[in-house]
């Protein structure tokens, strides 16, 4: 009798280790899992930035379109030998402005507050043309 009971005592002393065991393992994958999914939101909310840079080169804006923050500075640097400008297609005072003429080497930054779509073309070249969108 008093066998059959420290029998059952081991029994269910190695039921509660094992048991220990598979919870412990449970909450670090659980942890793992965690730690591994955490870095990926930050990834996708990353593709827009707080600021582009913008090569007029060749007659063409170089990227033709950026996505970029509310709040962003979208920097144009003209390095053609022609001078160009940006152009906005509804030019709003403080939304969007006109850079006027840019010479060789010259560059034109803007701050985009609101979220949109903002095209523009060349003032002088009116083929040439871009768009920045701006998100929230
Ligand atoms: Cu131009």
């Amino acid at each position: 009798m008093i066998g059959v009971i420290s029998m059952s005592n081991t029994n269910s002393c190695r039921m509660f280790f094992w048991f220990t065991v598979v919870m412990l393992l449970l909450v670090s994958g659980c942890t793992t899992q965690t730690q591994q999914q955490s870095p990926a939101p930050t990834t996708s909310t990353a593709p827009a930035s707080t600021s582009a840079n913008i090569t007029i080169k060749d007659f063409a804006f170089s990227p033709d379109l950026v996505t970029v923050k509310a709040g962003a500075t979208v920097t144009w640097t003209n390095e053609d030998s022609a001078p160009h400008s940006i152009k906005p297609e509804s030019e709003v005072s403080g939304v969007f402005d006109n850079s006027g003429t840019l010479g060789t080497g010259g560059s034109y930054s803007f701050v985009f507050a609101n979220p949109g779509t903002y095209e523009y073309s060349c003032g002088t070249h009116p083929t040439m043309k871009g768009k920045v969108v701006v998100v929230g």
